[in-house]
Parts: C-alpha cells; structure tokens; sequence
C-alpha cells in the first residue's frame, strides 16, 4: 500500500486529493495546524475524516516536519498547505513568503536528508504569471508576479526545480489556475458571490459587495485538478506543468451564470465604483461594488495553456465554467434547507 502525505489537507485541494487518493488504495497522512478546535469540515464533507491519518504540523516549524517525515518516510508527499488568499498577503507579507516560500525549501532539504526517494508535488499557480506578458500563458511564459502571495509562490517554484535539478530529486511543480468547488474557501470570490446569491434567492436582501468586475480568470473545478497533481507524480521523470481549461471569464460573466442559475435575471447598471446588478424578476439589488476589495495591484487575465499535461499526463478538465457557476450557486442553495 502506498503511503502520501498531504500538506493542507483541511482545505479544499487536500480534501479532493485524500478523497481520490483513498479510492486508489492509498494510506493517506495529512498535516494539520494546532488549533484551539480542531477544523475538518470538508473532509466531514466528503465523509473522509475517519479514513486518514492527521498529526500535528506546521509549515513554519522545521522540526515539525522533519519528525513528520522521519514517522511516515511517505512515498508521495504534496505541499497544499499555503496561506493561499491574495488579498491577505498585503496585510500578511512576511508570513506569507515563510509559509508559502520559504517552507518548500524546509520540507525539500529535509526530504533530502532523511527521504530522498519521496516524490514531491508543490502547488504553484498561476498567480506567478501576474502582469500580462503572453497569451495564454503557459509552463515557458515569464513570471511577473504582482502580489505578495505571488512573489513567495515564485520562490517556491524554482526552489522546487533547483533542487530537481541538484540532488536529481522527484520533485515536480503543478502551475495551477483557478480551480473551485462547493468546498472552496468563502472569502475566494465565486463562493462568496455563490453563498450571497444563495441567501438572496432564500428571501435575503443583503447585496453583494465585490471590488474590481473587470478581472479574468481560468476557472476549473477541483476535482479535476487534484486528479492532474496526482498524475504528475506517476511519471518517470518529474516536470513542471501548467492545468488550466484555456477559457477566460470575467467576474461579472461568472456573477451571472451563477444568477441564473437559481433563475434570477439581471441587469447590469453603471460602471466602475458605481457598477450595480439587480434581479429583474424580484426587484432586488444583488450586487454592488464596493472600492474596499480593491486590490494594490491586480492579476487583470489569466487564460492557461494545458496542452502539455494534456500530451504527457493525458489530462484534461471536465467541467467548464458555467457548469461549475452553476454547480456551486445549487450546492449553496440546498445547504440552506
Ligand atoms: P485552502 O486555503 O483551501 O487550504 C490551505 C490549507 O493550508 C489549509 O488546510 C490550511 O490549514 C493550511 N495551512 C495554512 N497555513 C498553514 C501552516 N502554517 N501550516 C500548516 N498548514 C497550513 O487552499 P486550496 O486548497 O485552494 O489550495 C491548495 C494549494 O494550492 C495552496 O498552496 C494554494 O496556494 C495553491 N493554489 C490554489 C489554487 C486554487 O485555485 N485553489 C490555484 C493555484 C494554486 P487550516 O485549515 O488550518 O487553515
Ligand atoms: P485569486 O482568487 O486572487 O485569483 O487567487 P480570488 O477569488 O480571491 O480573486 C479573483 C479575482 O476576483 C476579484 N474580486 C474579488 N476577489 C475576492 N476575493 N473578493 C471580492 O470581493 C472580489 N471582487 C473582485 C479579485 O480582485 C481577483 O481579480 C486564487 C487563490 O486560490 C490562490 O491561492 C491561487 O493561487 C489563485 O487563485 C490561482
């Protein structure tokens, strides 16, 4: 029986990958924080919690993951664990380049030194391609990354493939763009437009308040790409690939499927700061811009590139956009009884 170890497995990729990695035959090892109550919703979710192992790990503790890796000497270890919200790493810059920068090279040099046959995942993203350089963007295109969060996801990319490169390690990077579910974090912005707009079609009347509408990006769903991490590291040799689905949605577009999906009808007013949304069929107003989610600087589009692992890993997604606006907005919906 192979053993993982998933770094990050209370969020929402680690709850995808134990499920998947469970259902391959895995024993599987998650990291979890020390928190005065302990946190598995989603694997509660998934109905998981009982079918994996969780210890105690922090990513800024060394010795927390060196006495981690000593006990289990996993044959696949994947980094998920990251403060992973842009918007936070302006508030958080320094925490945000130790967990999710300079803890890769803790993890890579102890797995170095006492697993070296472990082959490692790190989750990169598409948040390092940053100011528009080419389109789409793919495993070749600068990095030009515009955020905190970016800048210290960079440096655990290249430390990722210099110590590929030095110590011949199974090391392989996922450059991952959006990807979503019905367990996606609620301060990400299409489960907090799905869950406003879950409460709005139950009788709420709050509006939702959004920043910048104009900003594109490549969304998948989850499932899907925990399934690319995985295929990444069944490869002979290790390698860095971008998943993507190659299609690019505005904020508002995705504000709208996911509208009509619980059979609102829109109409888009003003533009800017005094952009407003109202359902036509209520009378409602459901979305208004508030200038406080404005970001210091922004990630205008992404679209990726994925025929690289669609070649070599036989990967493609399953679930385009609309689809998953509209999987997410009924999943909300239902949970409201
Ligand atoms: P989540 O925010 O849902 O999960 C992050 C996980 O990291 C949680 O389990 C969290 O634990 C854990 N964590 C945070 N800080 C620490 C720490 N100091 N020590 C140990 N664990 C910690 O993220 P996602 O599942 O969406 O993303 C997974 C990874 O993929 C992240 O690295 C993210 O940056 C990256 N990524 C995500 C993309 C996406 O679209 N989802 C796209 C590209 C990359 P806790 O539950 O205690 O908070
Ligand atoms: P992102 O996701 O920054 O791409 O990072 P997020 O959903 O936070 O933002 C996407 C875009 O929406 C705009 N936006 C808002 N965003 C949030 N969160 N809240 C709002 O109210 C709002 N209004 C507009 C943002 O400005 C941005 O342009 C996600 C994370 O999962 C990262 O960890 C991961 O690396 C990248 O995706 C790929």
């Amino acid at each position: 029986m192979k053993k993982a170890f998933i770094t990050g497995i209370t969020g929402q990729d680690g709850a995808y990958l134990a499920q998947l990695l469970l259902d391959k035959g895995y024993e599987v090892h998650g990291g979890v924080r020390r928190i005065s109550q302990p946190e598995t919703t989603r694997l509660d979710l998934l109905g998981i919690a009982k079918d994996v192992h969780l210890h105690e790990f922090d990513l800024s503790e060394s010795n927390s993951i060196f006495r981690t890796l000593r006990k289990i000497q996993p044959d696949e270890f994947y980094n998920l664990a990251a403060q992973s919200f842009v918007g936070a790493s302006w508030e958080l810059p320094v925490y945000t380049a130790d967990v999710d920068g300079m803890a890769v090279v803790r993890i890579l040099d102890t797995l170095r030194t006492i697993s070296p046959q472990t082959r490692f995942y790190q989750a990169s993203t598409s948040e390092m391609f940053g100011l528009v350089q080419e389109v789409p963007q793919s495993e070749t295109t600068r990095l030009y990354p515009r955020s905190p969060y970016g800048v210290a996801k960079v440096y655990g990319h290249y430390i990722t493939m210099n110590y590929r490169e030095s110590f011949d390690m199974h090391a392989s990077s996922g450059i991952l763009f959006n990807h979503e579910s019905p367990l996606r974090g609620k301060e990400f912005v299409t489960r907090k437009i799905t869950l406003g707009l879950a409460a709005l079609a139950k009788g709420g009347t709050d509006a939702i308040e959004l920043g910048n509408m104009d900003a594109k990006r490549d969304w998948g769903f989850a499932g899907d790409y925990v399934e690319g991490m995985w295929r990444m590291l069944q490869q002979d040799v290790a390698d860095d690939y971008v998943l993507a689905t190659n299609e690019t949605t505005t904020i508002r577009d995705f504000f709208t499927y996911a509208a009509e999906a619980l059979g609102m009808d829109l109409e888009w007013t003003g533009e800017g700061e005094a952009e407003t949304a109202t359902d036509k069929k209520s009378g409602k107003l459901v979305m208004k811009v508030n200038p406080k989610f404005y970001r210091p600087a922004e990630v205008d589009l992404l679209i990726g590139d994925p025929s690289k692992a669609k070649e070599k890993l036989g990967w493609e997604p399953t679930v385009r956009v609309k689809e998953l606006a509209a999987m997410m907005a009924k999943s909300d919906f239902d949970a409201l009884g």
